[in-house]
Order: structure tokens, then sequence, then C-alpha cells
């Protein structure tokens, strides 16, 4: 079999901010499949849209917790070569608020999961949910708690391991067994990292079967 080219394999070739919203009326509504990202505060959600479409500064990353409040959408465009024919794709990337940020309230806790619930129930064009978990941390309490809710309500859900770069390579097959284990998704976890680029065309494939028809 002749060998896949690189430009011709599914890939973002274009990323840009679109918009944030604080409430239902400002959801995005215009028919775009999307795929969004969530988990703890500071667990890489960030780091992992701007690792994806090869950007630095695309979503702003930071090393204080709670950065992000709001949900915000990032207009991307891909493209990949199937039987010698082009074809595009125009979607978003949704970057959700972090969970279990520490210096939240209890009725902080409940207004986030009544916004992000309430996103997930009038997102009609979601395709997929991927659950960030650290991976040098598997089976953290407020992950499981966060998990269980998702797996009743996202359409598709996986789990994605990050920082994998802080581990050696035996704790990472390891902690990627236990991911699995505790969080059984719709495929088998990703073990990803923002920093060397780990896991990004296995999550980039994943991607491609939710985008393209
Ligand atoms: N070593 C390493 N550090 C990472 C990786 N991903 C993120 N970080 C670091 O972790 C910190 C938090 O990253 P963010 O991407 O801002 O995390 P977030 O989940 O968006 O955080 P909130 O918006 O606060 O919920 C930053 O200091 C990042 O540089 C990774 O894959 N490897
Ligand atoms: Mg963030």
């Amino acid at each position: 079999m002749a060998e896949v080219k690189e430009m011709d394999e599914f890939h973002i070739f274009s990323s840009a901010y679109f918009s944030a919203a604080v409430n239902r009326s400002q959801y995005v509504k215009d028919g775009k499949k999307e795929i969004a990202f969530i988990g703890r505060s500071n667990v890489g959600k960030s780091s992992l849209i701007n690792s994806l479409c090869g950007r630095r500064k695309l979503a702003f990353v930071s090393r204080e917790p709670g950065k992000t409040r709001t949900i915000n959408y990032y207009a991307i465009q891909s493209r990949r070569i199937e039987e010698a024919k082009e074809e595009r794709q125009d979607w978003y990337l949704v970057d959700l608020p972090g969970y279990g940020f520490a210096k939240t309230s209890q009725q902080n806790k409940d207004s986030w999961s009544d916004f992000i619930g309430d996103y997930l129930e009038n997102s009609k064009s979601l395709m997929m949910i991927g659950l960030l978990i650290d991976i040098r941390h598997p089976g953290l309490p407020i992950d499981m708690k966060a998990y269980e809710w998702l797996r009743r309500i996202a359409p598709c859900l996986r789990i994605i391991g990050t920082k994998g770069d802080k581990l050696k390579r035996n704790e990472l097959v390891k902690n990627k067994k236990l991911l699995d284990k505790y969080f059984p998704g719709d495929g088998p976890a990703i073990a990803y990292s923002s920093l060397n680029g780990d896991g990004r065309n296995e999550l980039l494939r994943v991607i491609e079967g939710k985008i393209c028809d």
C-alpha cells in the first residue's frame, strides 16, 4: 500500500478564537460539529487545544488554576485527502471551564455543574467530550465524580491522560491501564503530552472519526 503523505492525512490547518459563552443565549448554534474538552482545573485543557492546533497562544494557558471561566469556542478548519479528493471540514473545539478549583465555593461548584450540564443538554452538534485526567494521578475522587456524571450525559466520552511527559515509560503504561480501569470510555484512554506531542496523532484520528462523515 502506498504510504499516506503527511499532508494528505486529516490535519488542522486553521484555528481562531471564535467566541465565549457564559449562558445559554451565547451558545453557538450554527450546526457545525463540536468537540469539547473538560477536566480538573490546571489539568491542561487549554494547552491541549494549542497543541492540537499547532499554536502556542491560541487558548490562554496559566500556572494558576481556574483560568478558563467561560465556554470558549475555537473555529477550526481541517482537511484530508480521500481517494485523491480534497475534503475540508469546518467545526469547533470547545474549551470548558475546569472543575475542582480550590478557591471555589459550594455555590460556584453548583453553578459550574448547572452551567456545563446546560451546555451539554443544549449542544445538539456536540460529537464528543474529551475528559482530561492528569495521568500521574488516575482515580482521584473528584475525577471519578465528574466521570460518573459525564458518562450519563455525554454523547461520546474519551479519556485523555495529560502531562504524560512527566512520567517514566513504565509508569505511563501502568497509569494508562488504570485510567482504562477506573474510567472506561468509548474507546481506550489516550496518553497525551502537550509538551512533546505524544498522543496527538492518536487523538486527531479519533476526532477525524467524529468530524468527517
Ligand atoms: N509538562 C507538561 N505541562 C503541561 C502539559 N499540559 C499543560 N501543562 C502545564 O499545566 C499548567 C496548566 O495548563 P492549562 O492548559 O492552562 O490548564 P487548563 O486545564 O486549561 O486550566 P484551567 O483553564 O485553569 O482550568 C500550565 O503551567 C501548563 O504549562 C503537558 O502536557 N506537560
Ligand atoms: Mg484553561
